[in-house]
This record gives C-alpha cells, sequence and structure tokens, in this order.
C-alpha cells in the first residue's frame, strides 16, 4: 500500500524518520525533551528518579528503532524462526544492559554529568524486572541476550506479572515477604500492544458433529472468554543493531461490562467477573523446584501458551505456506514443562480448526517442540489432576487421552506384553483421581529433549525417564550445558576487570568470542597485569562491604576472605550445612589462644536468598543463620576473625555486586540433586574460586579450569542411594564434628533452641536425606585447605586467573549456538539498515 501513497508524503517519513544520533548533544536534547514533555517537569522539580525515566525514555526511543528494523527484516526475510517459551524471564534492570550493549555508556554518561547527575546515581534508580524465581528465569534472559547478539530471529514468550518474586525483609531473623508491585511507576521498557488482542476460551463443552466431507468432527463450545494483551520487551543485542522481542501477556475480561448484569443491578457482579479475569497475570507463582498445584496456576500456563500460540499461527498462515512447512519455519523450546499444554494446543489448532488428519498434525507437532528438563527432584515434576483439566480444558483433556492412547499402542506394538513398561510410560498416572504427567506428555510431544549439563542429562536418562530410553533409544535425549551471557556478568557487573581484560587482549572481541579469554593465561605471570586484577577485586570487595553496612548494619573488613553462598534456599542446596561448618569455626576460634588466633585466615560469610513463602524447613536456615550472625558478630573475643551476614532480598541487582565481590563461593548441593547451577559460572568468570560438590555444573568447571583451581568435597552422585539406605539403620549422624554442633545449637548458644528443633530433626532419626552427615567431615577438611590456599596470596592470584581464562565453555552463546544448530536448525538473520518507510 506504500507505493499507493504521493511521493511528498513518501519524502516526509524519509525526511523526519531518520536515525536519532548517538552522540552526546543528541542524548542531551533528547533527555531533556523527555524531563519537558514526557514527564512534564523541569530544571527545578527535576530528581534522580526522573532522571532515570528521561535517560530511559531516550534510549527507549533508540531501541525501538532497532526493535522495528529487526522485526522488518524478520517479516522480509521469513526464515525459520525459534520462540522461546518460558514462564519466567528474570531480566533485572535494562538501562546500564542497554547502554552498554547499543554503545551508548559513554556518551550518555559524559552527557548526563553535564546536566548535574551521575550515571550511578541514575542507574540506582531502576527497579529490577523480577518475574522469575531463579536459575531457570535468569537463564532465560541470558539466552535472550546471545539470541539478540548473534542475531538469530527469536521471540520470547512469557507472563506480564503483575506482582514479580516477593520482597524479601528480616524481622527478628525471620524471612517476611512483601509484594513487588514493580509496575508502580511507568515501565519504559515495554511497547504496550493494546491492538494485538487475542481471546483465549476457558470451561464449556466439546460437542462432537460431522462436517460437509463426513468426518467426524470435534468442537468446543461456551464456557467464559478473556483476553491476552501484548507487552513487548524489546532485547537489544550487543554490537549489532539486531533488537529481538519478548512478548508478554496481560489479562483482560473480554467486555469491560457485563451491560445485562449492570442493567439488573448487579453491579459488583460484574466488576467481580472483571477482577477474576485480571487475576490469571496478577502474580508470580514463588516456588523453585517445587510444583503447587494450584487452579489458577494451571489457568495462567493454559492462559499464556494459547495467546503465544495464537501469535505463531498467525504470523505463520501470513507466509501462506503449506501446513507440512510448519516445522521448517518454526521451533519451539519449551523451558521445563510449564508449557507443555503448548503441545496439545497445537494439535487442538491443526485437528479441530485446520481440518488436519491427526496423524498428519502430530506428526508437524512433533517436529516443531523440543524440550529442556530443569530438575531431577520428584517434588518439582508437574502433575495436574485429570478432572481439573477436564474441567478447564474439556478438549484438551480428550487431545491427551488420545496422544496417550496412540503413543502406548506404538509401544504395545514396538515391545509386546509388556503391561508394567505400559504403566511406567503412560501419560496417565492412574491414581485415583488420575494426574497428567506433564514431563510425560513433554517427552511424547517433542522431537528433542535436553538436560543442562553432562552430569544431569545423564541422570536424567538414568533415573526419570529412564523407561523412556527402551522405546526411543538414546538418540531422543542430549545434553545442553546451561551458560551464562558475559555481557552483563563481567562487562557490566565488573567493569574494572572487564576493562583490564579488554587492554590485556587488545581488543573488546571476547565479549563475543569468550574462549578468548585464554589468551590471559600468557599474562599470568606479568607482575602488573596481577597487581591490577588483585586491585579489582579489592574494589570490588569494597563495594560489597559498603553494601553490606548499608543493607545489614554490619561493618566488614574488605581484606577478609569473602565467603559467599547466594541462591534460593533449599535443603537441597545446603546452606544448612554451610551454618553447620560456620558454628563450627566459631567454636574453633573460640577455643584458640590470641596468638593462635593471628595466624588464622579472616573471613565474612555472606549467605543471600528468599525461601518459597510456604517452605517452613528453609525458613527456618534463615532464622538459624541469622541467629548465629548476631552471636558471632557480637562476640569480640574472637577479634574480628568471622563476621556472618544474610544479605536480604536477593535479586539479579544485589547478584551484580555480590558476584565479582566473591573469594570463594559455595556450590555444595548433594551430588545429583542441582541439575546445572549457573550462578558457579558467573562467580568463576570473576575469578572467583568455587568450594563444591561434584555436582551439575561443577563438574564441567572442574574439567575446563583444571582441579588444582577449585576446591572439591563429598560423596559423588551414584553414592547417594546406598547412604540413604544405610541412614535407616542410625537415628544419630554418623559425624562426630555435626554431632559436637547439634549439641551446641542444643544448649541454648544461639538462642532458644526449641525453635530450631524441626530443622535439627531432618538430621536425626534416620532422615538426613540430604547426606549432611555422610559430607560434613569432607567440608570441614576442604574448609581447611581453602584457608591454608588463601594464606598464599601470589598463589590465590594466579588462581583467579586461570579460573576466568578458561570460562569460555560457559558463555550463554557457545550453548545458544548449540540449540540452533543442533535442535532449532536456526540461521542468524543480521539487520537490515532500511529506510525510514
Ligand atoms: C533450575 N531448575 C535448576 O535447579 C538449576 O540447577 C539450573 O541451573 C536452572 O534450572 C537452569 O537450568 C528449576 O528452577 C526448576 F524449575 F526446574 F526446578
Amino acid at each position: 500500500e506504500i507505493a499507493k501513497l504521493p511521493k511528498e508524503t513518501l519524502a516526509l517519513w524519509e525526511k523526519y524518520g531518520a536515525d536519532e544520533s548517538d552522540d552526546k548533544e543528541s542524548f542531551q536534547k533528547s533527555f531533556i525533551r523527555h524531563v519537558t514533555t514526557t514527564l512534564a517537569r523541569s530544571i527545578y522539580n527535576i530528581d534522580n528518579f526522573s532522571a532515570y525515566q528521561a535517560t530511559a525514555h531516550s534510549v527507549r526511543d533508540r531501541l525501538i528503532k532497532r526493535w522495528n528494523e529487526t522485526q522488518q527484516t524478520h517479516t522480509e526475510v521469513d526464515s525459520k524462526r525459534v520462540y522461546y517459551l518460558s514462564l519466567e524471564f528474570l531480566l533485572g534492570r535494562s538501562l546500564d544492559n542497554a547502554l552498554l550493549n547499543l554503545g551508548l555508556k559513554d556518551n550518555y554518561g559524559g552527557g548526563i554529568k553535564e546536566l548535574g547527575f551521575t550515571m550511578e546515581d541514575v542507574l540506582e534508580q531502576e527497579v529490577d524486572a523480577a518475574l522469575g524465581n531463579g536459575g531457570l528465569g535468569r537463564l532465560a534472559a541470558c539466552y535472550m541476550d546471545s539470541l539478540a547478539t548473534m542475531d538469530y530471529p527469536a521471540w520470547g514468550y512469557g507472563l506480564r506479572y503483575t506482582y514479580g518474586i516477593f520482597q524479601q525483609r528480616l524481622k527478628d531473623g525471620y524471612q517476611i515477604e512483601f509484594p513487588d508491585y514493580w509496575l508502580n511507576f511507568d515501565n519504559p521498557w515495554e511497547l504496550p500492544r493494546l491492538d494485538v488482542v487475542v481471546d483465549v476460551q476457558f470451561c464449556g463443552s466439546v460437542n462432537r458433529y460431522t462436517d460437509e466431507e463426513g468426518h467426524e468432527r470435534y468442537a468446543w463450545e461456551g464456557g467464559d472468554t478473556l483476553q491476552a494483551i501484548a507487552y513487548d520487551v524489546p532485547i537489544p543485542g550487543y554490537g549489532t543493531k539486531n533488537c529481538i522481542n519478548i512478548r508478554l501477556w496481560s489479562s483482560k475480561p473480554k467486555r469491560q461490562f457485563d451491560l445485562t448484569r449492570f442493567n439488573e443491578g448487579q453491579y459488583e457482579q460484574a466488576v467481580y467477573e472483571q477482577m477474576q479475569a485480571e487475576n490469571i497475570t496478577a502474580v508470580l507463582y514463588p516456588n523453585d523446584n517445587h510444583m503447587v498445584g494450584k487452579e489458577l496456576r494451571l489457568k495462567q500456563q493454559y492462559f499464556w501458551v494459547a495467546a503465544s500460540l495464537f501469535d505463531i499461527v498467525r504470523r505463520f498462515k501470513k507466509s501462506e505456506k503449506p501446513w507440512s512447512n510448519f516445522p521448517l519455519q518454526v521451533a519451539i523450546q519449551l523451558n521445563d514443562t510449564h508449557p507443555t499444554l503448548a503441545i496439545v494446543e497445537l494439535q487442538r489448532i491443526l485437528v479441530d480448526l485446520e481440518g488436519i488428519g491427526w496423524d498428519e498434525a502430530w506428526a508437524i507437532v512433533t517436529q516443531t517442540f523440543a524440550f529442556t528438563n530443569h530438575t531431577i527432584l520428584p517434588e518439582a515434576m508437574e502433575r495436574w489432576p485429570v478432572p481439573m483439566i477436564q474441567y478447564l480444558l474439556p478438549r484438551h483433556m480428550q487431545i491427551i487421552f488420545d496422544i496417550n492412547l496412540f503413543f502406548l499402542q506404538k509401544v504395545e506394538k514396538a515391545i509386546p506384553n509388556n503391561r508394567d513398561l505400559l504403566a511406567k510410560l503412560s501419560i496417565i498416572e492412574e491414581s485415583t483421581p488420575q494426574f497428567v504427567r506433564m514431563a510425560h506428555l513433554a517427552i511424547v510431544g517433542s522431537h528433542r529433549v535436553n538436560g543442562v549439563a553432562a552430569l544431569h542429562s545423564e541422570l536424567i536418562k538414568q533415573t526419570i525417564f529412564k523407561d523412556f530410553i527402551q522405546f526411543y533409544g538414546e538418540s531422543k535425549f542430549e545434553n545442553k550445558t546451561n551458560g551464562i551471557t558475559p555481557r552483563r556478568w563481567l562487562h557490566q557487573a565488573n567493569p574494572k576487570l572487564s576493562e583490564l581484560i579488554t587492554e590485556t587482549l587488545g581488543s573488546k572481541n571476547w565479549l563475543k568470542n569468550l574462549d578468548l579469554l585464554k589468551g590471559l593465561k600468557s599474562h599470568v605471570n606479568n607482575k602488573d597485569f596481577r597487581k591490577r586484577w588483585v586491585a579489582a577485586k579489592l574494589s570490588n570487595k569494597v563495594r560489597l562491604a559498603d553494601y553490606i553496612q548499608k543493607a545489614t548494619g554490619v561493618t566488614v573488613n574488605s581484606n577478609a576472605l569473602f565467603d559467599v553462598q547466594v541462591k534460593r534456599i533449599h535443603e537441597y542446596k545446603r546452606q544448612f550445612m554451610n551454618i553447620l561448618g560456620v558454628i563450627h569455626r566459631y567454636n574453633t576460634l573460640k577455643k584458640m589462644t590470641s596468638e593462635e588466633r593471628a595466624c588464622v585466615v579472616h573471613r565474612v560469610v555472606i549467605f543471600g536468598g528468599k525461601a518459597a513463602p510456604g517452605y517452613y524447613i528453609a525458613k527456618l536456615v534463615i532464622k538459624l543463620i541469622n541467629s548465629v550472625a548476631e552471636v558471632v558478630n557480637n562476640d569480640n573475643s574472637i577479634e574480628d576473625s568471622l563476621k556472618v551476614v544474610f544479605i536480604p532480598d536477593y535479586n539479579v541487582s544485589v547478584a551484580e555486586i555480590i558476584i565479582p565481590a566473591s573469594d570463594i563461593s559455595q556450590h555444595i548441593s548433594t551430588a545429583g540433586t542441582e541439575a546445572s547451577g549457573t550462578s558457579n559460572m558467573k562467580f568463576v568468570l570473576n575469578g572467583g574460586l568455587i568450594l563444591g560438590t561434584v555436582d551439575g555444573a561443577n563438574i564441567e568447571i572442574c574439567e575446563e579450569i583444571g582441579d588444582d583451581n577449585i576446591f572439591m568435597f563429598g560423596n559423588l552422585a551414584h553414592q547417594v542411594d546406598d547412604l540413604r539406605h544405610a541412614h535407616r539403620y542410625r537415628s544419630v549422624p554418623v559425624d562426630p564434628s555435626l554431632q559436637a554442633v547439634i549439641n551446641d545449637i542444643e544448649s541454648g548458644q544461639f538462642g532458644d533452641s526449641r525453635i530450631f528443633a524441626p530443622l535439627i530433626n531432618t538430621l536425626t532419626h534416620g532422615k538426613d536425606y540430604y547426606l549432611i552427615s555422610d559430607d560434613f567431615q569432607s567440608y570441614l577438611d576442604t574448609q581447611k585447605l581453602v584457608d591454608e590456599s588463601y594464606k598464599d596470596q601470589e598463589g590465590w592470584t594466579t588462581k583467579s586467573i586461570m579460573c576466568s581464562a578458561h570460562m569460555g565453555k560457559f558463555s550463554s552463546d557457545r550453548a545458544i549456538q548449540e540449540y540452533a544448530d543442533q535442535i532449532w536448525e536456526i540461521k542468524p538473520v543480521p539487520v537490515m539498515t532500511k529506510k525510514h518507510i
């Protein structure tokens, strides 16, 4: 239609649509324009927050340009796209990241200074976008950064929660939760697409009919209809024009008012229904590695999946290609089982709405989807009661039964007369009521299944998915070791070290090719380089010490060894073992003479992380940490040799301060329980050492950096079952040091011991499911080794440098490259710079 416009009109678009430039003066102009027009303020009433908003809007203008050009290019080229379906995107702050990825930081930093602000203060104003719990959500965010940076045609799909992960505060050492109303002020990082609206149906009934060609068909009719509204979040790549999109759906009632009800005087009822509709995307479920079977959560999942698939199918249909081309144009990645209903929804669209035969439709579906598993913990496996699905999604439940029937028929044919196997493989768990096993549905409906670290990918084949190997063989199951984006987790979070690396290697290329870090090895003996390496770490520690002072009131010495464990609080992650070890250390220090104490390495033990609000034992661990901290930090007799802090409200922004400042970080999950871990990668990339178990990605990190540069301990995954079995025959822990620590707690050394009884109980009476007792001595011994190594500061510096230098593998660019080549079969599409018409 553009062709029909008069020449003069086209000329105007071209003239005024030119890029706003990225120089300092252009920024200052746009800053002042946003202050006076967007914010309706003036030089007389502008504070740091308004300065943040004006800067953000100026960046947003430039992001939108790139975003538009990217989408236009993708539409024109129309090559295969990947859609990353994730119920969580833990993006954190956007301004600094956008400034760095767009290459605007220096000009904007200088520009804002002249306008009377500092970039640091301005950046501090932004609230985190915290639409995720932990590793799974942050992984999705890192993957979007890599997809954008590597020019892949990719979209993310998620939900726009009104409340992200709760804010954590501490009261008397206990966690209390506060709602995270992050949209309180305007959010410059989203583009509301009030025109992109999708109807989503719930409940109703299924009616059978015969179509004109005499085929039996099913129609899903009646029930309630809600609307999904799109909000687009631009994700800029680093050093490229490419800027991809995360589309987040928000729920709205279909009509503003139910007019009949309104007229009948049922005003309250009409408003109530409106509220019900808005409820769906109101809040992120705050559980990590744990399933809670709430109906509202299932509604969230379907609402999100239905809107996203409608959008994907609509985009595909525009190209007017035949349906058989769908898997050649579309790859859909399922981030855990949360979006598994997408498999059923696509089959429904193809069979019920498009009239495609079942088998042909199913071939399209299975070639389109791939599934990532992120946990083997049994309590995290999603299972939904059949009656609940039947009520909310009656047609989907029928389709699930059919998928299962045809699948089990194939199994029976391939492996006859094995009823036991059929029961184990079935998508339906034959309990009362019946349950749908979402992981089974995800495996059956995908062409590829992957775990997130080498050990984890092996373990899923030997445990939870073992029976599927019998039918499919091994080739459907593979490994894609997780990765992290070096842009946020080194360049942005650790500017001093980033600068040193760039200077030393002679270019910034390492930011797009992390393997280049190995070039640091030849500088490891260079005095000046080492000095600057140590100085960068120290300045990061000073920055963290300041933060700790502000957040907790505790003063810590930046020259002490910083020992960090920050992650969600969970029994399998064993923060409990860490604090038990701290008690052991404290009581050892107390028994020493002043002279003996003068020789020990001073430590600051730093904890951070949220416990799910309903996870009683995890919350008690937080209380114990704080009770121990209270006693230790106020005991002058140990002369500053030990400090313990719990940093409240751990989130992405806090992680950016903590991670670069760590000397040693703890990744001490019971072997075989942590699928991968990704913060382990972030610490080592920043020159921090690891104290860890032989679990998840720790193993691969050890392979890369060498076992001289990591402290590993504890029992191995293959020993866990036997050890657990052995527990049944004992009433107290086997380890004497552990028993001594338990006695200390029970003596009341850290306050009323009755509070901690339920926690101590998890270790005794044949339980200790996470093997704290079995690993305790090995843990203490290895801690001693850490102290000894730290005394040799030169040796430590060498380890620190070697750690960073060998971390190339753990770039999310490497992970995304593997997914793109081996699962999605997509190619980069560089953005064509367009005229503005
Ligand atoms: C988490 N899983 C795992 O617990 C981590 O080990 C892993 O690094 C991340 O996924 C990312 O792969 C989950 O959060 C969930 F939901 F699967 F339990």
